[in-house]
């Protein structure tokens, strides 16, 4: 096999492309595609403040690195859930990331904020842990971001992320999700940082190349909550599909984003507001997030209000 850019051997096949390239020409590449997706949706411009939200796992390890090397404005964020075990070795991993190439991070802990860990929220919510740490996540990230200034909200959504979500919301006719699903969704009020994911059109096995060939120390590791997720079911049947039909996935999500008006009609027409308790950005008089923490009683710090 060689490289179909310098002829040289090839040690990494992007089959979705039906290409090969030598490790220098790999980089060279996920770089470009990038670039590319960054532009082809005018996610940002080069010199924008950038909030990245970092987990320790390749894909966000990577889009850090690849960004930097970009050149763009990056600060990185890391979220500490406090899940036994997994959150400390999540931590340290961005550290050394960070430590290692000299650049920005920000470290956030969900237990310093609402007195208690994702778990400890959970049990009390009587919720299970994802559904509770995704509506964390969204709150912590947009007000981080909104109140230090940054534009937006990157994240490390790889192409098998946004084509087991669409499937999923596709399952289940969730028009209105299928509505709002985009790699950039804009600025809609100026307590809402617009959120973009660079990665959309690139395989995670692309991002594990990348990550493997630039030495980067990530955490292979998965979150223990992860397991059993329906969203792993999907990647499984997706992989089959494509291990078949190589550039099915790319051809799903940009089929999609093609077709995206057919599902505008569902985009409801929601009033943003801030929330009467923490000033942030709500459909409701009190946000869910805040609505959750009086139902548990768990605290939350007040937002700067603007
Ligand atoms: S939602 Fe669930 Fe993830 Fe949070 S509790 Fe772990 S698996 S980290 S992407
Ligand atoms: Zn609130």
């Amino acid at each position: 096999m060689r490289c179909q850019i310098c002829r040289g051997k090839a040690s990494v096949e992007v089959r979705q492309h039906h290409a090969a390239f030598c490790p220098n020409c790999f980089v060279e590449y996920f770089l470009k595609q990038i670039r590319r997706n960054i532009q082809a949706h005018k996610m940002f411009s080069p010199t924008e403040p950038l909030l990245l939200v970092v987990s320790g796992g390749k894909d966000s390890l990577s889009l850090w690195d690849a960004l930097l090397r970009l050149g763009y404005n990056v600060t990185a964020l890391h979220l500490d859930l406090g899940i036994p075990g997994y959150s400390d070795r999540s931590r340290e991993t961005c550290k050394s990331f960070a430590a290692q190439r000299g650049a920005e991070l920000r470290i956030v802990s969900v237990d310093e904020e609402f007195g208690l860990s994702i778990p400890e929220l959970a049990r009390k919510s009587r919720r299970v842990p994802c559904a509770v740490c995704g509506r964390v996540k969204r709150y912590l990230f947009n007000r981080y971001a909104v109140e230090g200034g940054f534009t937006t909200v990157v994240t490390g959504h790889n192409l098998d992320d946004e084509v087991s979500a669409l499937l999923g919301n596709l399952l289940h006719w969730q028009t209105g999700y299928l509505a709002r699903q985009h790699p950039h969704l804009p600025s809609t009020h100026p307590k809402l940082a617009k959120r973009v994911k660079p990665l959309y059109t690139l395989t995670e096995r692309e991002c594990l190349a990348y990550a493997l060939i630039q030495r980067i120390p990530f955490l292979a590791e998965e979150c223990p909550h992860a397991e059993g997720a329906t969203t792993i079911l999907y990647k499984e049947a997706l992989n089959h599909i494509e291990e078949a039909s190589p550039g099915t996935k790319l051809a799903f999500m940009k089929g999609f984003l093609k077709h995206k008006d057919l599902f505008k009609a569902a985009e409801e027409e929601v009033k943003l507001k801030e929330c009467a308790l923490c000033g942030q950005v709500t459909t409701e008089d009190v946000c869910a997030m805040c609505r959750l923490r009086e139902r548990i009683g768990a605290r939350v710090k007040i937002s700067k209000r603007g």
